[in-house]
């Protein structure tokens, strides 16, 4: 399947909105690859479909995630909106007949990250951050800057915002967003 095929099929599985903004991920993911030598079709790939079990009902990602023997946590089931990262991998690989393992994994991490990211599970969670149709986050101009700087900065950066964000609202925090905190403060260089 090529990325026009893709585009075509994905358009029924997502709302506007949400079509717009896997639009936006899977062109700031082109910009990041080029800056940083990935190749730019598999990150254009992970983006357009990081997204793709988004608008499923929850007993569909559920049982997505069933099928392709992944384990689902407590918190993810608790927390459904969680659940689309790895629904969304199995639904890559079983619709999209996506086989790359780095865009699966970049696909399964997407939402929470994890320590130790390898290049395109990086610049897949830095784009759904950045991507130009997002406006809501604080201190995004310095964190679009900082994406083209240092991505392990910029990851430590952005897990720092989602966390105090996370907190002020209700609903528990996932321990791998924590845990994936943890590993990347290092990098932090403000205090
Ligand atoms: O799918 P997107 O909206 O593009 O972005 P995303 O995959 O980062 O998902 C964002 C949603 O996930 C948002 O509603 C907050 C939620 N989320 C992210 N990290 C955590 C979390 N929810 C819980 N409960 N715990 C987390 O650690
Ligand atoms: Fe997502
Ligand atoms: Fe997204």
């Amino acid at each position: 399947m090529d990325l026009q095929e893709i585009r075509k099929k994905l358009k029924k599985d997502l709302d506007k909105a949400r079509y717009e903004h896997t639009k936006g991920v899977m062109y700031t993911a082109a910009c990041l690859a080029m800056a940083y030598g990935y190749p730019v079709e598999k990150a254009m790939l992970a983006g357009l479909l990081h997204d793709c079990a988004k608008c499923l009902p929850t007993e569909e990602k559920q049982k997505l995630c069933e099928e392709h023997h992944i384990l689902v946590s407590e918190v993810e089931l608790e927390n459904p909106g969680l659940l689309h990262a790895k629904a969304g991998m199995a639904l890559a690989e079983e619709k999209y007949d996506v086989q790359d393992p780095e865009i699966l994994h970049a696909i399964k991490v997407h939402t929470t990250g994890e320590p130790n990211m390898g290049l395109l599970d990086k610049i897949l969670y830095i784009a759904d951050y950045i991507e130009p149709g997002r406006d809501q986050a604080p201190r995004l101009e310095y964190i679009r800057q900082l994406a083209f700087q240092d991505l392990n900065q910029c990851m430590a950066e952005i897990l720092y915002d989602t966390l105090h964000y996370l907190s002020g609202r209700k609903g528990s925090i996932d321990p791998a967003t924590r845990i994936t905190y943890d590993f990347y403060m290092q990098y932090r260089t403000q205090a």
